[in-house]
This record gives structure tokens, sequence and C-alpha cells, in this order.
């Protein structure tokens, strides 16, 4: 499967929009406290492949939404998930010194801004997706979506449960049930926050888009584990081979690489199953799973 040259430019263009998005709605680093406002924007801007905005903006566009919603909500997603990244990076967490290609934010500043650029990134997030001029009831119920993917139940939960696996050898379905909280839960909120910022969902179109986002979310980590292994920091942007050498389970210590690689393209192709009651309508999605298991980085 070749990605055609008009989603690549879809692609480009969704990145572009949301630079500026996420420019216009993150404090302004001459406004006080300008060392936190500026760190903010270090870790947030200029950096990472934006997987969660294109969700949103895919889910979107298949049910109708105004671009001004979408931008929200994709905003919203992207700063809860760079809020993880910082925090994950910490010390008293992966310890590590390199995000999006450039130093992490406790190494750049200093721990004590590291957790406070998490905190306001995550109060920012929920700032955001609660402004605007749209249907009260509806912001509501997307501000208590993005909380439950977020929260104990979710992405903090998940990470939880991976702190306590190190060193442990997980079956696969424990595997499974931490990553589908720990990143499949933000992945799935980023498909459903952008399809309920366009027209009211039937029942059978939610559980086709879930269907889609679980394969997606899943194979997003498999991945993620093969490219741990076999790619190098500079092209990851991040330290290569951590996972091993931080005594981790991963797809890859359960299954191997090449059975790791057959998940995910069997994933892909649930994914793809998921959509064809949308039939070509889902092209963006369609192709965003194909973008999510060929990914080099
Ligand atoms: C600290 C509350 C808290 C949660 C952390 C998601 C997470 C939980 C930690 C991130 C650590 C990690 C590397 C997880 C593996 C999957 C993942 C989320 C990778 C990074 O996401 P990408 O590839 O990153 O979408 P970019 O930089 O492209 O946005």
């Amino acid at each position: 499967m070749i990605l055609q040259s008009a989603f690549l430019d879809w692609m480009k263009s969704v990145q572009s929009i949301m630079e500026d998005a996420l420019s216009v709605m993150l404090p302004d680093q001459r406004e006080a406290p300008q060392r936190l406002h500026e760190a903010m924007r270090y870790a947030a801007l200029d950096g990472g492949k934006r997987v969660r905005p294109l969700l949103v903006f895919a889910a979107g566009e298949l049910f109708g939404a105004r671009r001004e919603d979408l931008m929200r909500a994709a905003s919203a997603v992207e700063m809860i998930h760079v809020y993880s990244l910082v925090h994950d990076d910490m010390p008293c967490m992966d310890d590590d010194a390199l995000r999006r290609g450039k130093p992490t934010v406790h190494v750049k500043y200093d721990e004590a801004t590291a957790l406070l650029v998490g905190d306001a990134l995550q109060a920012q997030a929920f700032l955001v997706l609660s402004d605007g001029d749209g249907d009260a009831a509806r912001k509501l119920s997307m501000v208590r979506m993005l909380a439950e993917a977020a929260g104990s139940v979710g992405m903090c939960g998940g990470q939880a449960i991976d702190l306590d696996s190190v060193g442990l050898s997980l079956t696969q379905p424990e595997l499974e049930r931490m990553h589908r909280m720990k990143t499949g839960a933000l992945l799935r909120a980023s498909v459903l926050l952008g399809a309920v910022c366009g027209k009211a969902l039937s029942d059978a179109e939610r559980a086709s888009l879930e269907a889609y986002a679980d394969a997606v979310g899943l194979a997003f980590q498999v991945v993620d584990d093969v490219l741990d292994a076999t790619a190098d920091s500079a092209t990851l942007g991040k330290t290569a081979g951590k996972d091993a050498a931080d005594n981790k389970p991963t797809y890859v210590s359960i299954l191997g690489l090449e059975e790791s690689r057959n998940l995910a393209e069997k994933l892909r192709n649930d994914a793809h199953r998921a959509l064809m009651p949308f039939e070509q309508e889902a092209r963006r999605l369609r192709d965003l799973a194909d973008f999510i298991v060929q990914r080099k980085a």
C-alpha cells in the first residue's frame, strides 16, 4: 500500500493548521509567567507527527464538522498528549533526555518547570475544549470524553500499570490491556471527538468508529514497540532501544519482531474492515491506518 500524494498533502495541511492553532491557543510567552509559557510552547510547538489531530480531522471531515470545532478538539487532544510526553520523560518516570529531536523539557529547563508544563497543558486542554461558540451540552460531553481518556481509567491508569510492569513478564492480554489504556484511550478519544464535532452519530456509526479506533490504537503501539527495537534515535527523535534497556515487556519481547509486524498488519486490516460501512468517504481514516502502520518514526 503506497500512500497517495493527495493524502500526504492533506496530512501536511492539517499539520500546518495545527501548528498555527496551537500557537494561538497556547499562552503568549511574553505574558507572565514567561518562563512557564515559553516552556509550554517549547514542548508543544514545532515537532511531532500530530497523529491525534490527524485522527480528529479525518473523523470530523467524515461527519461534516466545522474546521473551527476540529481545531479546538485537536488542539485539546494534542495538549494532553504533549503533557503526557513531558511527564513521561521526567526522571521519576522514563528519565529521557531526547524528545521530538530536542532536549526534553526537564533537561532544557528544570524538573519543576517540566512538572508545571504538564499540569498547565492539561488545564489548557480543557479550557480550549470548553471554549468557543458550539452547543454547551455537546462541549460538556466532549470534556467528559477527554477527561475519561486521559485519567485513571485511561492514559494515567495505563501509565501506572506500565510503571508497575518493569521487569515482569506480562501475558499478551495483559500487555494489550495496558496499551489500550495508556495510548489507545487517547487515540480512540481523538476519533470520537472529531466525529461528534460533526453531525449526530447513529449507534452503528459509533460502533464502527470505535472498532476502527481500537484497531488503530493497538496497531500504533505494536509499531511503536517494533520501531523502538529497530530504528535509531536520530530517526525516532527520541532514545531508541529504551524498552529493552529498561526491561519493559513489549510486543517485540513477547511475540518477536516478525509476529509483531504480522499483528500490526492484521490490525490494519481490522481497521479497514471497520470502516467498510462508510465506503469511500472514510478514505482519510483508512489512509491514516496505513500511515500509522507504515510510519518510520
Ligand atoms: C505521564 C500521565 C502520563 C502518561 C504517559 C503516553 C504516555 C503515557 C507516555 C508516552 C511514552 C511513550 C513513548 C509511549 C509509547 C507510545 C507513544 C505515546 C509514543 C509517542 O507518540 P507519538 O509517536 O509522538 O505520536 P509524537 O512526538 O509524534 O507526537
